[in-house]
This record gives C-alpha cells, structure tokens and sequence, in this order.
C-alpha cells in the first residue's frame, strides 16, 4: 500500500496514465497492445511517476460504455505485467468486475470516476481490499456530460458532492486515509468552470483528503492555448503547478518527466525546505 502520509503534507505525487484503448482523447490506440502498454508504464515510472493508472475505457466527452469483459481484457494483463516489474498501479475504472480482477492481479488503487456511484459493489470490494481510491466528481455521464453543463456555483457544488460521497465512501467502510478527492476537470463543465475550479480549488483542502486533479492535455487547456492535445504538455504543466500551489497533491498526467519537473519547482518555492535528490548541473553556471 502506497504511505500517502506525505501526500498530505507537501510533496506532490506524480499518477502516470496508461491508456489501453483505442479511442481515449489524446493518446487512443498507441497502447493498446499489452507489451506496449507495460514499456511505456514502466517509462513513466522511470521518468518519475509514483503509481501508474490503467485504463481500459475512454471517458472522453461522447464516450459510449465498453462491455466489462473486453474492459477486463484490456488491463488485466498489463496490471500484472506492471506489479510483476516493481510499480505501484491504480485501476481507472467504474466496474466493480474490473477492480476486483486488477486488484487480484496486484493493482493497489481504485480510480472510480463515478465516485462509486456506477457499479452498486464497488465501494464494498474497495473496502474489503483496503485498497486506496479516487472519489471524482462528474456530471452526468460521459456520453452526455458536456451537453450545457450547469451549476449554481460550480466550486461550491463539487465541494458539497466530493463531501457527500467521502461521507459515503467512509459508511461503506472504506477507511478516510485511503480516500482522495478530485475535482473532475473536464467532466461535465465548460471552460470557465475548470477555470473556476483551478483558481478555488483550495476551498476544496478544506475537506481534509488529498486532492487530486487530471488535467493533462485536456480541451480545456487545447481552448486556450489554440494546440492540439500532444502539444499542451507546457499548457499541463502550468495548470498543474497552479493546481499545486492551490493545495492538489496527486497529479494525473500523460506527460511525466515535464510535469513532475515542474512540480519539482513548484514544491521547492513553495515548500521548503528542499532536498538534493539527483545529480545537478555545476552550481558555477548563472543560467
Ligand atoms: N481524467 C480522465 C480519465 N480518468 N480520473 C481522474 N481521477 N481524474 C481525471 O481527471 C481523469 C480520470 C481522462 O483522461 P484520459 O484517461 O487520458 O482520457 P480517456 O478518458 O479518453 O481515456
């Protein structure tokens, strides 16, 4: 089990995605094949990431659902592959048939966009396993999320279902010190309100879990910027390093090496004292 103990104090913690299918937003079909999918797990691990999150089912905005047998399919394998090679890996599903055989094959984390609202056995399998999970907000389904998405004051309405669900998620007998919250980015809102959520997203801190945000390559940041998703990897890391100064700790990203460098940054500004972990370039040069 991941010790998220300093998670809760300063250090960032990276969340690498590994995508196994063949229609997720930015990166759909390249890691499909099994072996593939592991290398490039195991790349982000080597580039910095804490825990690796595999999916087997897109939740773009428009996305249709994936039968849980070839969900299952999808990630099994690679889950195994992964905790057979040493990583810490999370699960990013809704289906409790899912959890449970990536859990069985040595995945320690349930990411449930749903919030354990989809599939009426998850939050029991996730608190007989002990497993830590991602309660996240969303608005609708992804099928339709992003039809007008509406809310009376967006921040104040995710914090008071992030609350209701952590109230329930804790009834189910899944311990608090397992739970994280996320704020959903991208699911079910414009791009004012991820604006909104990002600029107060320290109102949510004040739930007492660790947040964690999925920003990476997402629209929102493609409205801004004019790019296409590969190219927001600046564009991530800036809302990232925003999300951290305003009190996220968990970060889902595609782009590893740059986020986690940026956090790096972030972390040592804003949090010190900072300690020397690598080898770093002469201390003589003034660039
Ligand atoms: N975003 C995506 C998927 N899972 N989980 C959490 N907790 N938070 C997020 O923001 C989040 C998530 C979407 O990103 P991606 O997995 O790259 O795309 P797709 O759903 O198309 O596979």
């Amino acid at each position: 089990m991941f010790d998220w103990g300093d998670v809760c104090g300063a250090r960032p913690a990276v969340m690498g995605v590994v995508n196994v299918t063949p229609d997720s937003f930015s990166d759909g079909g390249v890691f499909l094949d099994p072996a593939t999918a592991i290398a490039h797990g195991l790349e982000l691990i080597a580039e910095g990431a804490d825990i690796v999150d595999v999916g087997g089912e897109s939740t773009r905005p428009g996305a249709g659902p994936v039968p849980a047998a070839d969900e299952l399919a999808r990630v099994v394998g690679v889950v195994e592959g992964l905790v057979g090679r040493g990583a810490r890996v999370s699960v990013d599903t809704m289906k409790a048939p899912v959890a449970r055989a990536a859990l069985a094959a040595g995945a320690t984390y349930v990411n449930d966009v749903t919030a354990l609202r989809h599939d009426p056995d998850m939050a029991a399998l996730v608190a007989e396993s002990g497993a830590d999970c991602c309660l996240m907000h969303m608005l609708g389904e992804p099928r339709t999320m992003q039809e007008a998405p509406r809310y009376h004051d967006v921040v104040d309405d995710v914090r008071a279902f992030l609350e209701e669900r952590l109230a329930f998620a804790v009834a189910a007998g899944i311990a608090e010190d397992r739970v994280q919250l996320d704020p959903g980015i991208g699911f079910g809102k414009t791009l004012e309100h991820n604006l909104e959520l990002l600029r107060r997203l320290g109102e949510l801190t004040t739930l007492g879990r660790p947040l964690l945000v999925g920003v990476s390559r997402k629209s929102f940041l493609g409205r801004i910027t004019g790019r296409e998703p590969a190219d927001r990897v600046a564009a991530t890391v800036a809302a990232n390093v925003i999300a951290y100064e305003r009190g996220a700790r968990v970060f889902r990203v595609h782009d590893v090496a740059a986020v986690a460098d940026g956090l790096a940054v972030a972390a040592a500004t804003l949090a010190p004292p900072w300690r020397e972990t690598t080898t770093s370039p002469s201390t003589t040069t003034t660039s």
